[in-house]
């Protein structure tokens, strides 16, 4: 994309986010890439050497627990480490903006739109700091500290596993309606980062589409063309860290972030 096609398409995003009441994002993994964390399929369906398949499914779990936990410790070490990037940021300044008329749906676990100062936040596919009991079932939030490849409940001492949403697995029913809802009534729909690839996640976009009487304009941010881009009003190709900094300083300019 051309400096002058970036400028005209932030004008454009810009537009819409000006003339939006209500706003929702849904972000994937190429958010958080300038703050150090690896995305999903970026290389050869490769993740930190393993298959996503062997660790990030409950096949996968059943056949090696301890593979699974040595996964999830060294993810939990990587976003120990890490911090928000500009991108994060800018993203936390639109919240303020539009306050309880913002949503932000991330796919990403790692915890760094919190960090950065998001709270209307849908972690859909869990969170690294979480880990559930398979024998009571409670969900406790164990920071980013190393568990050990077998760790137990501290209340029952029942087997852990990560709070994550694996392949195959269900979605939070609370927590996907939360999602649904605020994409079937945003006027503007942000997917920033996501190679939307991944359902039900994915479908969010064409449920904002199908919005009636009014479709919401879909912004989407990100390195390349995805799955989502057929469906966008405009496309900011470039890095999300440089980009939405970019868009939030228009919004500035133009007296709807103050
Ligand atoms: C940048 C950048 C920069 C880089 N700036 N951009 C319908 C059709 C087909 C299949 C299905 C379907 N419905 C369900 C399925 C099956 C399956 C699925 O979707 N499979 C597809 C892969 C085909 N879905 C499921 O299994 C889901 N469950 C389900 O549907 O259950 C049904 C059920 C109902 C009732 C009872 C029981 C079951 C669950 C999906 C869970 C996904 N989990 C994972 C792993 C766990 C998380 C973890 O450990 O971290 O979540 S998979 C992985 O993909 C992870 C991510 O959240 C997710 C999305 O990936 P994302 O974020 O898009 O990353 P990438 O790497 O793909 O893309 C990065 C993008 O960033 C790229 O576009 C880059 O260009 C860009 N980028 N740098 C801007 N600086
Ligand atoms: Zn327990």
């Amino acid at each position: 994309m051309s400096a002058t096609e970036l400028d005209s398409a932030l004008s454009q995003a810009a537009h819409y986010l000006q003339a939006a009441q209500r706003v929702c994002v849904l972000t994937g993994a190429g958010v958080s890439a300038e703050s150090g964390v690896p995305t999903f399929r970026a290389s050869d369906g490769l993740w930190e050497g393993h298959r996503i398949d062997d660790v990030a499914s409950p096949e996968g779990w059943y056949r090696n627990p301890a593979l699974v936990w040595q996964f999830y410790n060294a993810r939990r070490a990587n976003v120990a480490q890490v911090k928000p990037n500009p991108g994060h940021y800018a993203l936390a300044e639109m919240e303020r903006r539009w306050g309880q008329n913002f949503t932000l749906v991330t796919q990403n676990v790692d915890g760094l739109h919190l960090a950065a100062g998001n709270r209307n936040v849908l972690e859909i596919h869990g969170s690294l700091r979480q880990t559930r009991c398979l024998s009571c079932a409670a969900v406790d939030d164990r920071g980013l500290k190393p568990l050990g490849d077998a760790p137990r409940c501290p209340r029952c001492q029942g087997r852990l596993r990560p709070h994550i949403v694996w392949f195959g697995e269900a979605l939070d029913d609370a927590i996907w309606w939360a999602a649904l809802e605020a994409a079937s009534a945003c006027d503007v729909l942000l997917v920033v980062g996501t190679s939307a690839v991944v359902y039900p996640a994915a479908s969010l976009i064409p449920v904002a589409k199908r919005r009636r009487p009014t479709p919401a304009q879909v912004i989407e941010v990100n390195l390349t063309t995805t799955d989502a881009s057929d469906w966008a009003d405009v496309g900011l190709y470039g890095p999300s860290g440089i980009i939405l900094p970019q868009l939030v300083q228009r919004l500035e300019y133009s007296g709807a972030l103050s």
